[in-house]
């Protein structure tokens, strides 16, 4: 048996994942890792164990981006008419199990992602009750959010704990079960005191805990960062309000605490995960840019924005600071070049508008595929002529397009409309969210019209990485 230490012990879990595919694209428990700050400022000894702390040899950019070793495994009923192999990413389960075999810890907070990926929570959740049964299970997170009731069961726990457990921060704070403080109230501080352990101390912090960070190798390489929470925006298909219900404008203090922090440990590279990053930019993200560059210098640190930003937010001011930054490339978030596709789905962006952002972009020094747009596919009621002519008018910008399928998350406004065309039952197997999937494909944008378009998408970005 582990010796218990003096004070309480709390373990941190990020699961392994089950998916088609899965690249570490600057994938941190950033949500988790705030939690763990939280902790520790409360006394506790905290552990984490990323079960995706598995990068493949020789599969990383050294920039913490990388493949994630995998074994292939039996695809679920549900998916099986999907062309692809199915497989478990992270470490291996005896590995999971020696790892919490040596834990000592009182409580135990599982972090949840994509609310597909339900199956990783239950195979951890499993391990834990057999090898530490006294600890208590909290499950938190993105789809502990979304999707309380498929998690709660998935990892046989009753607390859930749904947004970001500080009813101080957002009115999604709550938790269910146990004796816990239901929806009103600082969730995750009463849901400790109801199982006897000691509260939590202050507010939550704004940043992650770095030295928990740097107990996974595969976390070593960059720090995730985040200015504000949330987005003012109502996107038909984005989750963000349902996460985050009111936007909250973060302070350049803690952004500058965070990139401190963390230089100091040797990281330079630095990934976005704002939601909305270029709102109050003139008052928050270009302050904090003209601080690196007086700082660090012209480009020694390297920014990375896997979120995308909004196009008509992005002023030269921005992209110029952006760019002397060390921003290496800009993702922008368009979407559709379509005028019908912004008026149906999110009204934020007119198609001129990228022509615009793209020169200023330009004008700031970044050159071929460092200017990178986010192009959606499968919406319902999309068609392929409409993503055929998005992709081209982008090829003639000069401008990278990603395709990204759609995935649809319960309680956002098109769900239901998501329900209605696709093959599979959303509503009742969260499996079926998966993007690799593609699960809203319909006549008038098949999946072959998908695999045609990302085909095209891939031609783009290597004509434009030999400018
Ligand atoms: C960064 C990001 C990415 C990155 C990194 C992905 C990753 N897997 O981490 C990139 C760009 C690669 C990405 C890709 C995709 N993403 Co994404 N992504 C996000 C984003 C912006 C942030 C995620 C995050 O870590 N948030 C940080 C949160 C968790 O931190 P926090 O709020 O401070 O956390 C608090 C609480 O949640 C709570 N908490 C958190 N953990 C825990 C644990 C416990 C125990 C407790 C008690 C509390 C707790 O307390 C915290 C403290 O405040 C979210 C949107 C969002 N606003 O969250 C979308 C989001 C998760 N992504 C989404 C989607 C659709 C995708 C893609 C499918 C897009 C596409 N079509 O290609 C791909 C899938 C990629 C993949 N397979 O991983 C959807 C979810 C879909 C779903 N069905 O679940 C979201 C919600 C976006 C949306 N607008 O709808 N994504």
């Amino acid at each position: 048996m582990p010796e218990k230490a003096s004070g309480p012990r709390a373990l941190l879990v990020q699961p392994p994942v089950y998916d088609f595919a899965l690249y570490d694209l600057f994938l941190h428990p950033y949500g988790l890792l705030r939690i763990g700050a939280w902790l520790e400022q409360s006394g506790y000894e905290v552990e984490l164990l990323d079960s995706l702390d598995a990068r493949r040899p020789g599969r990383a950019d050294g920039a913490g981006r990388g493949r994630i070793g995998r074994s292939v495994v039996e695809t679920p009923a549900v998916l099986r008419d999907v062309p692809r192999r199915y497989a478990r990413y992270g470490l291996a389960p005896d590995t999971l199990r020696e790892r919490i075999r040596n834990s000592a810890a009182d409580v135990v907070l599982l972090g949840t992602g994509m609310t597909y990926w339900y199956e990783g929570l239950a195979e951890i959740a499993e391990m834990l009750r057999e090898e530490m049964p006294s600890a208590p299970v909290i499950a938190g997170g993105i789809a502990a959010t979304l999707t309380p009731q498929t998690v709660a069961e998935a990892a046989s726990t009753d607390y859930v704990v749904r947004g970001d457990g500080d009813a101080s921060g957002g009115a999604s704070g709550g938790a269910s079960g146990g004796a816990s403080g239901g929806t009103s109230g600082p969730a995750l501080p009463k849901l400790l005191a109801s199982l006897g352990l000691p509260p939590l101390r202050g507010p939550l912090p704004a940043n992650p805990g770095l030295s928990l960070q740097l107990r996974s190798a595969r976390l070593r390489d960059a720090a995730v960062i985040r200015l504000h929470e949330g987005c003012r925006g109502a996107c038909s298909y984005c989750a963000s309000r349902l996460i985050t219900p009111r936007f909250r404008a973060g302070t350049e203090q803690d952004a500058r605490e965070r990139i401190r922090e963390a230089t100091a440990a040797g990281i330079t590279t630095f990934a976005f995960y704002d939601d909305a990053l270029l709102e109050d930019s003139a008052t928050l993200l270009e302050p904090l840019l003209e601080w690196v560059v007086s700082v660090h210098g012209e480009r020694r640190l390297a920014f990375y924005l896997p979120n995308a930003v909004h196009v008509e937010r992005l002023t030269s001011d921005v992209a110029r600071l952006l760019y002397l930054a060390g921003c290496r490339e800009v993702r922008l978030g368009v979407e559709s070049l379509d005028e019908g596709f912004h008026a149906r789905y999110d009204r934020k962006l007119r198609s001129n508008a990228i022509a615009q952002t793209v020169r200023v972009l330009t004008d700031a020094g970044f050159r071929g595929r460092e200017i990178a747009a986010y192009v959606l596919a499968g919406l319902p009621g999309q068609t392929a002529d409409e993503l055929r002519g998005t992709l081209g008018g982008l090829a003639r910008l000069g401008c990278a397009p990603y395709v990204a399928e759609y995935s649809p998350v319960p309680g956002t406004p098109l769900f239901e409309a998501a329900c209605e065309v696709s093959r599979y039952p959303l509503r009742s197997e969260p499996l079926c969210h998966n993007n690799s999937i593609f699960p809203t494909a319909s006549r008038t944008l098949t999946i072959h019209d998908l695999w045609r378009a990302k085909a095209e998408a891939r031609v783009v970005r290597l004509e434009l990485s030999t400018r």
